[in-house]
């Protein structure tokens, strides 16, 4: 398998992490790729229309994306129901926290945009604001989440959209606002799985 990768995305790190957990981070070759909102990249754009990472491509040749996709497809990789829950109220616990995380990220990256790939007379301050609200309100429901059970895709995509949060936003300051998140984040930072995936030094 060949995983379209940066060391600085959040998404990517989701399923590097999966890859851990599973055992299948051998089986994966990274292909270093940079992206951008505004630039084109026309090799990417042969896998993945919507240039964006992360993006896999199988061993038979199928391309798969966006990071939820890839996630699952891993699970099935390594016998189905291990991160993803086959079934009942575990499965849609999971499956909603991974959205949570994912939402929380996705408003992150648009502030991340906003400020560093929009020039500074045309940065629009209320779109942050607006992004920023959304993040924020997103880590409240976040906190109020049961994330002690088994490490599934919900879990996981917590403690990716946190290291985010730390790697590009370092001074938030969600751990004054949300301690208990703090508490269960300070335990899972230990992972080999998480230590693996590290974001670069920002
Ligand atoms: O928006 C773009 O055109 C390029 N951005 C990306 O490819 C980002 C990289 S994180 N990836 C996504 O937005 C994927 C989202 C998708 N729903 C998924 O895979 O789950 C870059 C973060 C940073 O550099 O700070």
């Amino acid at each position: 398998m060949k995983l379209r990768h940066n060391p600085a995305s959040p998404y990517v790190r989701k399923v590097m992490v999966v890859a851990h957990e599973l055992g299948l981070a051998d089986r994966i070759e990274l292909l270093s790729t940079a992206v951008s909102p505004v630039e084109s990249n026309a090799a990417l754009a042969a896998e993945n229309p919507l240039m964006k990472i992360p993006a896999l491509t199988t061993d038979d040749g199928q391309v798969l994306f966006d990071s939820p996709v890839i996630c699952e497809y891993l699970d099935s990789v390594a016998g189905g129901g291990k991160v993803f829950p086959a079934g009942g109220k575990a499965r849609w616990t999971a499956l909603r926290q991974q959205a949570l995380g994912d939402g929380i990220l996705d408003a992150l990256i648009l502030c991340r945009y906003e400020i560093a790939a929009r020039p500074e007379e045309k940065r629009h301050a209320a779109w942050t604001e607006g992004q920023m609200r959304k993040a924020h309100q997103g880590l409240a429901a976040l906190e109020a989440e049961d994330l002690s059970g088994p490490r599934t895709i919900g879990p996981i995509t917590a403690a990716c959209t946190l290291g985010y949060l730390d790697f590009r936003f370092p001074n938030d300051g969600w751990r004054q606002r949300h301690p208990r998140l703090a508490a269960w984040y300070k335990g899972v930072e230990t992972l080999p799985s998480i230590q693996a995936t590290k974001p670069p030094a920002s």
